[in-house]
């Protein structure tokens, strides 16, 4: 079965759940879910998995740095109000996708690392889409004691983090390091609320009995596992373009390479930009990297994340991994990537180029990638559409642009770029689409 539903189907879903909250664009009935085992070179994957990276990218960022105004090649950009306006945007297409009744609400989400560029948008994401939850609590460790203004859940005071609250709550969303993802998410998930853990850090990713989730892709069951794994950004924007075309024309080799923005390295990352390039603007000069391993502002850095054994970066053996582990792929199918970091503030690109197993004609692969759930195709060459970050940023939705034939595979191969927000698509919305499917389930019990 498809995975990916009809983007009309969304109402018929919802009254079929009835009173329930739903995630209607999702597939409950469970796609026909890839493997949860990496395939093969499991021994290759294990050492690279254990690998500890030189955090070139911390994985949750502290500070807030404030989005809007931006100054952005001598253009003040409000990224806060544009974001909110495409989500608007979202919802009129019929995007919104949970229904939430006074009856068939849990009592708690917690987001853990609430006050990160990830844990803040989770906390947008559940406004923005009326998550059914009577309340939500914030747990951050700097923050603790901040009272954050909420227009859905009102004032909430942020919290130390304690095993005991954590399972409080029907779910958690974990926005934290590796590290501390590893230690507590396994004591929160289950107990007594028969809690779910949905963690957006690399510690579980791989592990064989840990769904990894894209909910339009391969939720359903896993997404209502005790504990599941949000993917990483990069691989959650790439597949949802993949999926489609994989369905139909097999994927035989995919070859990434990315244009990653400086939100990848949290609030800290993008702080760093801005900083830099009004440096730049009144001095003359860029001050010294702290967060990235070179001055971003003006220059590319072709080095995310560390460099493995095998001459890639832990950024783009992820997308191989994760992308194996998804689709459920078998070892023959070759994944490459070349992980770039851009002078970009949010939303992610790269550039996609696949051979497939059957021939495919650009046209055909516009026409499903149409239909395709959390994909938007943005591809009018005649009048300069295709996707952008700048676009991309706040949006739901991946952009999929510049579909062609590829001059190298010939008809079964195809060359195109996709742009989507690496806080929502990437982090903060795909878990919390994983967290209605699973509480959608909770409340069909
Ligand atoms: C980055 N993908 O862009 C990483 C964040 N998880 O740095």
């Amino acid at each position: 079965m498809a995975p990916q539903q009809s983007k009309t189907n969304m109402a018929v879903a919802g009254a079929a759940l009835g009173c329930a909250a739903l995630y209607a664009g999702s597939s409950f009935a469970g796609p026909s879910a890839p493997q949860q085992s990496l395939r093969g070179s499991s021994a290759t994957i294990a050492s690279f998995a254990s690998q500890t990276p030189a955090a070139a990218s911390p994985a949750s960022a502290s500070s807030a740095a404030a989005l809007a105004p931006v100054l952005a090649g001598g253009v003040a950009v409000s990224l806060g109000l544009e974001k909110r306006r495409n989500r608007r945007n979202a919802q009129k297409s019929g995007r919104a996708a949970v229904v939430a009744c006074a009856a068939g609400k849990v009592g708690c989400v917690g987001i853990v690392g609430s006050s990160g560029a990830v844990g803040k948008e989770m906390l947008a994401c559940l406004e923005d889409r009326d998550f059914p939850t009577e309340k939500v609590r914030l747990f951050a460790k700097r923050a603790a004691g901040d009272v954050v203004e909420s227009k859905k859940f009102g004032k909430i005071t942020v919290e130390p983090f304690t095993v005991e609250a954590g399972q409080e709550c029907e779910v958690c969303l974990m926005a934290v390091s590796g590290g501390f993802s590893e230690e507590f998410s396994p004591q929160i998930a289950g107990g007594p609320l028969n809690t779910s853990v949905i963690d957006n850090s690399s510690a579980f990713r791989y592990k064989d009995d840990i769904p990894l989730v894209i909910p339009e892709i391969n939720g359903g069951e896993n997404s209502s596992a005790p504990l599941v794994a949000n993917p990483n950004c990069t691989t959650a924007i790439g597949a949802m373009a993949l999926w489609p075309i994989h369905q139909k024309y097999k994927l035989k080799k995919v070859l990434m390479c990315t244009y990653q923005a400086s939100s990848g390295a949290g609030a800290e990352g993008m702080a760093e930009l801005e900083a830099g390039v009004k440096a730049f603007a009144t001095t003359g000069k860029v001050p010294k990297p702290e967060v990235f391993a070179h001055q971003l502002p003006f220059n590319v850095i072709p080095q995310i994340d560390a460099f493995q054994e095998n001459g890639y970066t832990k950024e783009e053996m992820k997308v191989t991994w994760e992308l194996q582990k998804i689709f459920g792929l078998d070892d023959d199918v070759k994944i490459a990537c070349t992980a770039v970091r851009v002078p970009t503030l949010r939303a992610h690109s790269e550039s996609i180029t696949i051979e497939t197993e059957l021939p495919m004609d650009p046209d055909d692969v516009r026409a499903l990638l149409e239909k395709a759930e959390g994909v938007k195709v943005v591809d009018e060459p005649s009048s300069l559409s295709y996707p952008m970050p700048l676009n991309a940023t706040g949006q739901y939705d991946v952009e999929v642009g510049r579909i062609r034939q590829s001059l190298v595979f010939g008809d079964k191969g195809l060359e195109f770029f996709v742009s989507g927000d690496q806080l929502l698509r990437g982090a903060a919305l795909n878990a919390v689409i994983i967290a209605e499917q699973a509480v959608a389930k909770r409340l069909e019990a």
